[in-house]
């Protein structure tokens, strides 16, 4: 994709064959020259109005295409900052195709690259990197939690609050550069403190907000929960149970489960992904040895675990990690009228004892790795970590180069480069090679 094409461009912003209402969108300086020949009253478009038609030329078949509402908007007045039509019509995928095709028989018209719409709207300004980048969040957005993430972010959360670091920053830069300017003169240098405390300010923020990824990837890929136990526990009955559908096989032979099954389900508002697991033992044959190295995997992928024991069968011979969060499952509690201490809830898949209390206790543990964020903000984007990361990494240098006195100049070319690490996550020091690969994990017509 080329960041500098002002050509036209044109795409289907509607999956194609979903039936009801498509809009191809038509973006560049070509944008109202492309609709005039194929459009019955081309004269009534003017910015900002729908205008009911049809479509009819030689090229698109014979008589009257399709009807269709065209909605103009004239540059910089659009989502692309350039002449924008977009053209409505019956969401057929024949009627969609064929109106694209001819669109781009116009010489000056060609198909829009994956994410060139948003791409152009960056481009002239009309959202930062951050903005963009939350288009693609909200369209994948699988849950409440995700979407309401990414509506943060399409707000400008993150931008306003990188702007906020940003300016702390430049204030210091404002200030040493007096200095720099009055340096053959005699006057006082800056107080250590003065320099020192916006930067260990931003910081402590920044490193808050790199923290809130650890939350902010849950909201992409869901908490990973998988239930683990010794082989018959009831891993599988608590597993179907759970999803409220018969997902997984349940028997009385110990040793059913021999791959591992997952399966998201919306869970106070985020998705969990819930893991049946292969029973836990000293296996014989081949199959269970495998199953049971990858019920091992999945403990070391979980954001925390349910543990099943039950009367019947011989307690877990794994140690677990230290640090991994566990709710002790005590199952078929029907089995036993004298249970042992220690269990965080006492269950019955068969009479469904004890399923509420273990709901509510996923439901706090996935609120309790839930986070508020810093001032609203979570990041869920590696590139964005990636950036925060080495922002925290010249912070350091700067406060090093602040504690040791350094000297202004050195001080300040540290702030420049921990300003232009910031500006990548906004998109104002990107590089065109990163632009490129973010825009081209977009759909087309986005
Ligand atoms: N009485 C009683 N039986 C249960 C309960 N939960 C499961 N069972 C029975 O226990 C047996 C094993 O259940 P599964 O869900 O297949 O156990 P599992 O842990 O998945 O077993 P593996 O896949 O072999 O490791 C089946 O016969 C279930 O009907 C319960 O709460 N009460
Ligand atoms: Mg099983």
């Amino acid at each position: 994709m080329q960041l500098t094409d002002n050509d036209t461009i044109a795409a289907i912003s509607t999956p194609p064959g979903s039936g009801g209402i498509a809009v191809l969108r038509v973006s560049g300086p070509d944008a109202l020259a492309a609709i005039h020949p194929l459009f019955s009253t081309p004269e009534k478009l003017a910015p900002r109005q729908a205008v009911f038609g049809h479509l009819t030329h030689p090229d698109l078949g014979e008589g009257i295409f399709d009807d269709c509402v065209v909605t103009f908007f004239k540059g910089p007045n659009s989502v692309t900052g350039e002449d924008l039509v977009e053209i409505s019509i019956h969401g057929g995928a024949y009627l969609q195709h064929k109106l694209l095709d001819v669109l781009v028989l116009s010489p000056s018209v060609r198909l829009a690259g994956a994410g060139e719409f948003t791409l152009r709207s960056f481009l002239n300004g009309k959202i930062d990197l951050s903005r963009a980048e939350a288009v693609a969040d909200l369209i994948h957005a699988r849950d409440a939690a995700a979407h309401k993430n990414a509506r943060q972010q399409l707000s400008g959360g993150l931008k306003a609050l990188v702007e906020s670091f940003a300016e702390r920053l430049r204030h210091i830069l404002v200030i040493i550069e007096a200095e720099l300017d009055f340096s053959d003169q005699e006057i006082n240098f800056t107080p250590t403190e003065k320099l020192l405390t916006p930067v260990l300010g931003v910081k402590a923020k920044t490193r808050d907000l790199i923290e809130t990824y650890f939350y902010g990837k849950r909201l992409e890929d869901g908490f990973r929960v998988p239930i683990i136990g010794s082989p018959n526990s009831g891993k599988s009955s608590l597993f179907n149970l759970l999803l409220g559908q018969d997902r997984a096989i349940v028997t009385n032979q110990a040793g059913t489960t021999r791959d591992t099954i997952e399966k998201g389900f919306i869970f106070a508002d985020h998705t969990v992904v819930l893991v049946d697991t292969a029973g836990i033992r000293e296996a014989g044959v081949q199959a269970e040895i495998s199953g049971v190295g990858r019920s091992k995997d999945e403990i070391s992928r979980a954001d925390f675990i349910i543990q099943v024991s039950a009367p019947d069968t011989e307690p877990l011979s794994l140690e677990l990690p230290e640090d991994l969060e566990t709710i002790d499952v005590y199952n078929k509690i029907d089995m036993d009228k004298t249970p042992p201490e220690g269990y965080d809830i006492y269950l019955s898949c068969n009479t469904r004892q004890g399923l509420d209390e273990l709901k509510k206790m996923i439901y706090s543990h996935v609120v309790n790795i839930s986070n508020a964020g810093v001032d609203g903000v979570i990041i869920s984007s590696e590139r964005h970590k990636d950036a925060l990361r080495r922002f925290y990494t010249q912070l350091e240098a700067c406060e090093r180069a602040v504690l040791d006195a350094l000297g202004p100049e050195y001080i300040a070319s540290d702030i420049r480069l921990a300003l232009d690490v910031l500006g990548e996550i906004t998109g104002e020091t990107t590089p065109d090679d990163i632009l490129n690969q973010i825009f081209a994990g977009f759909c087309v017509g986005k």
